[in-house]
């Protein structure tokens, strides 16, 4: 089906130095359809929970506190085998390993600041769970994109 959906956030480091266009327009240039798109800064609640998957980890505690620093930018985006085609453009964890190309490859240096979350393929499910925990439905779009006749055969 032509209609996954992923969740997408440009973390605090991106939105800082700038890059939210330049990371959204691959998106867009990919074909993906946007569903929804906010500016927010996450609270230690939610960023948590949105995390809870490494509680405990040695680099947790830091990675609240990076997360929670400044605005993110949230968006959903829909497309044929969305959540697995934005881990390829978003690359490896770590940017270092990450090839040119990619969006951590392009625009970042350190694990810890790597620019942007996507959902896990290899994670069934968290793309929902994501997208659930971030977006209310009435902030979810319902819209034709009319150039699907032309990306999809
Ligand atoms: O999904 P992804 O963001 O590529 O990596 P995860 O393994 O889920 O880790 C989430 C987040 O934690 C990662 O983007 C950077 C940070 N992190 C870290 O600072 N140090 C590590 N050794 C592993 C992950
Ligand atoms: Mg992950």
């Amino acid at each position: 089906s032509n209609d996954e959906r992923t969740f997408v956030m440009v973390k605090p480091d991106g939105v800082q130095r700038g890059l939210i266009g330049e990371i959204t327009s691959r998106f867009e240039h990919r074909g993906l359809k946007l569903v929804g798109a906010k500016a927010i800064q996450l609270d230690r609640e939610l960023a948590e929970e949105h995390y809870a998957e490494h509680e405990g980890k040695p680099f947790f505690e830091g990675l609240v506190d990076f997360i929670t620093s400044a605005p993110v930018f949230a968006m959903v985006w829909e497309g044929k085998d969305a959540t697995h085609q934005v881990r390829r453009m978003v690359g490896e964890t770590d940017p270092a390993e990450s090839p040119p190309g990619t969006i951590r490859g392009d625009y970042g240096l350190d694990l810890g600041r790597n620019l942007i979350h996507a959902s896990d393929h290899e994670d069934p499910g968290s793309n929902e769970r994501e997208i659930e925990l971030f977006f209310d439905d009435d902030e979810l779009l319902d819209y034709e994109q009319v150039t699907a006749e032309w990306q999809y055969e």
